[in-house]
């Protein structure tokens, strides 16, 4: 397929790379970007409207809650439960799963989907790009039953596709189905998406560093060792230090330009601040398929077996030898270790 063509013709030519040819996918994917199209209008004119400031709800997790999250959430359910392309979602902004069987209680649907709606919200009052990040899964249990748990906690290996829309400067969709990464940007004179970075691929090594430095004191030993080691002057060292604090940003520059981000675990949150299924999983099945490496800084993240739809796991991923460095730092503090 080549550069510029509509990511629609690109969905239809990539139909039969799928092992299972219903299409059933391919609508899913479709929707997801429509939906993201919707939500992308909505981001757009957040500062032009009363849309902004808290809808004075937490989250399930307990945390402040945006309009747009709320709205963000509330399009993707629909679009993905009105066309019925899907047997469950579960969302970063719902407590629990949710069964979609359809009207005639008969829903055939063979795949799940996980999805945080709108990742690092408490950027969109300061205009400063946010994204969606989506996963989605075959279920296990049997067709034409109602979904259950076991079909979101599968292993991040197990995914069938994953990708994000990030709302930036110009809005884009990157996703994967296991061939490699492709990224779209939206025209939005004409509200179509292109295929702009065709085959996207982590640089094996980077001079980018993503954290929140902030919490220095909190991080564990083998963190603090790493930064310092990132700030070192040595070879091509020291790294540039650049933290949007919108993961699908920073995921975003550094698979372009060659980096880590790492959300470690620390004394106040001892399992890091990021969820396994919702954001780690999807990530780590990009960051792979773009040649680069995803760990919770001592085993890899698609090999973990959630417990937890809501689950939070350390983070480290991005270009696969400053992964590798980072993890030979955090191997000196085997006590650390998440389990
Ligand atoms: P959210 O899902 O509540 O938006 O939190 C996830 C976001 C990530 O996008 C970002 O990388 C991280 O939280 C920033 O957290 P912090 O402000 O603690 O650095
Ligand atoms: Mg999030």
């Amino acid at each position: 397929m080549h550069k510029h063509s509509t990511l629609g013709e690109f969905i239809i030519s990539n139909q039969k790379q799928f092992k299972y040819t219903s299409g059933e996918l391919s609508r899913l994917i479709n929707s997801i970007r429509l939906a993201a199209k919707v939500v992308n209008h909505e981001v757009n004119k957040a500062g032009l409207v009363d849309i902004l400031g808290d809808a004075g709800d937490t989250n399930v997790q307990g945390e402040d809650q945006q309009k747009l999250d709320v709205y963000a959430n509330e399009i993707f359910m629909k679009k993905l439960t009105n066309r019925q392309i899907v047997c469950g979602i579960a969302s970063e902004e719902e407590d629990d799963f949710v069964t979609i069987s359809g009207n005639d209680k008969k829903n055939n649907n063979k795949y799940v989907v996980l999805i945080d709606p709108l990742d690092g919200s408490s950027n969109i009052d300061v205009n400063v790009s946010v994204g969606t990040i989506f996963s989605i899964y075959r279920r296990v249990t049997p067709v034409g039953t109602p979904v259950q748990k076991e079909d979101f906690l599968q292993e991040g290996k197990k995914q069938v596709a994953a990708g994000y829309i990030v709302y930036g400067t110009s809005t884009m969709l990157v996703y994967t189905t296991g061939h490699g990464v492709n990224g779209f940007t939206l025209n939005p004179a004409i509200g179509t998406f292109y295929l702009s970075h065709p085959d996207m691929k982590f640089p094996e090594d980077g001079q980018i560093y993503s954290i929140n430095e902030g919490y220095y004191v909190h991080f564990p030993q083998g963190v603090k060792d790493y930064l310092k080691y990132c700030q070192e002057e040595e070879g091509d060292r020291p790294y540039k230090a650049r933290y949007i604090g919108s993961l699908v940003s920073d995921f975003h520059r550094n698979m372009i330009k060659g980096g880590i981000y790492i959300y470690p675990s620390s004394s106040v949150g001892p399992q890091g601040k990021l969820r396994l299924l919702y954001e780690c999983n999807p990530m780590a099945f990009l960051a792979e398929q773009a040649g680069g490496k995803a760990t919770d800084g001592y085993v890899r993240i698609l090999d973990i077996k959630p417990t937890e739809l809501h689950q939070r796991v350390p983070f480290f991923c991005g270009s696969k030898n400053m992964v590798i460095d980072a993890e030979g730092f955090m191997a000196k503090y085997p006590e650390d270790a998440n389990y």
